[in-house]
């Protein structure tokens, strides 16, 4: 993976590299049109950061180290190399109807399940779900909750795991459009991994909602090869146990939000994942509910020690109404190549996960 203003991809080697499995675009109304013969998941979120204008699209390259071929199935479209499999998927859903996105979900779902299964990559390993209007009630029920109903629906039906060897996930709101999926899946399943202080999501009782969360805190993928290990961390927020704390509290949510991403680097370790000991080790993103507390988390991440200018600030709203902050991370991943750039006055800074000459340092 690596992050780019959209405006680099278009020059970059990596957009016609055959290694290139997808890539993920950030903002901006309209999807990139020079990367239409990559699968491509256009989110609706704002871009943050200093520098940044509205409008900004930063582009998220995912590169394995062998040739991809793609392929369509059904409404899925996905890039593959043998070992690991980008795709996205999107559904309409409109504001017309009750469950509009209760059935978009569904269609979304069963649609890559069965991508997935037809490919023969069927182990999710970490799925980005962008929803519309995620914390807007639908005839008595908010929409994430709806969400959770139906993308259990899909993975029961699929005989997908629901609980222990769910993906990695995220769930967070886009400005409008459809619902967009985007994922990473893997011939070999994922090693899940819980946070110790927080309930596993698919626990959470019932006052979140009729169905839990299908998915895991984090999942640590072994590839085939003794240096392809890759670390997926949730989207984190401020929430131990089961319950959200620092309501009102952009800061101390952001504090909240660090420890359990220790907490859950540190299980990840105590299941052997290599080369990550320290939250530095990996690659962060950030998603705020409202964009002018922007500096307020940088803040708070420099001050735990952290590049906080490397990391990706995105607008978005969280799927609990309360949330005001949430943070996912990428550990090391040679097999993907992972190198991320953001925003600042001089224009857009790289780092790179590995030491890998093979792609180009933008910047
Ligand atoms: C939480 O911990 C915050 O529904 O896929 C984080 C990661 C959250 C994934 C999902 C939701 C999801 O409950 C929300």
């Amino acid at each position: 993976m690596q992050w780019m203003p959209a405006t680099e991809l278009a020059r970059s080697p990596l957009l016609h590299d055959v290694r290139t499995l997808g890539v993920a675009v950030h903002g901006g109304a309209v999807p990139l049109a020079f990367a239409s013969h990559l699968p491509q998941a256009h989110l609706l979120k704002g871009v943050l950061g200093k520098g940044v204008s509205d409008g900004d699209q930063v582009a998220e390259v995912w590169c394995g180290r062998s040739p991809a071929t793609d392929a369509t199935v059904g409404t899925t479209r996905f890039r593959h190399n043998g070992e690991l499999l980008f795709a996205s998927v999107s559904a309409a859903a409109t504001d017309d109807g009750v469950d509009a996105l209760g059935e978009a979900t569904y269609a979304a779902y069963r649609s890559l399940l069965n991508a997935l299964r037809v490919a023969e990559y069927p182990h999710l390993l970490r799925v980005w779900n962008s929803i519309p209007g995620i914390n807007v009630d639908d005839g008595g029920l908010e929409r994430y909750r709806r969400f959770n109903l139906h993308r259990f629906k899909a993975y029961d039906e699929a005989k997908h795991p629901t609980a222990t060897g769910a993906p990695a996930a995220c769930a967070l709101g886009s400005l409008g459009g459809p619902l967009v999926l985007y994922c990473i899946a893997s011939k070999t399943p994922p090693e899940a991994i819980e946070n110790p202080r927080q309930t596993s999501a698919y626990r959470y009782p019932q006052q979140y909602g009729p169905r839990a969360p299908s998915f895991s805190r984090a999942a640590l993928w072994r590839g085939q090869s003794d240096d392809s290990d890759v670390l997926f961390v949730s989207g984190t927020a401020s929430i131990v146990g089961h319950q959200t704390l620092h309501e009102g509290n952009v800061v101390a949510q952001a504090h909240e939000t660090l420890t359990n991403l220790q907490s859950v680097v540190a299980a990840a370790v105590s299941h052997g994942a290599r080369d990550v000991a320290l939250l530095s080790d990996l690659l962060l993103k950030a998603y705020l509910r409202h964009p002018d507390e922007q500096p307020l988390v940088r803040q708070v991440l420099a001050g735990h020690g952290l590049d906080a200018d490397k990391v990706l600030y995105l607008q978005a709203d969280i799927c609990r109404a309360e949330l005001l902050v949430e943070i996912e991370a990428i550990g090391p991943a040679p097999s993907l190549q992972i190198t991320t750039g953001t925003a600042d006055t001089q224009g857009f800074r790289f780092r790179s996960n590995t030491d890998s000459q093979a792609l180009p340092e933008n910047g």
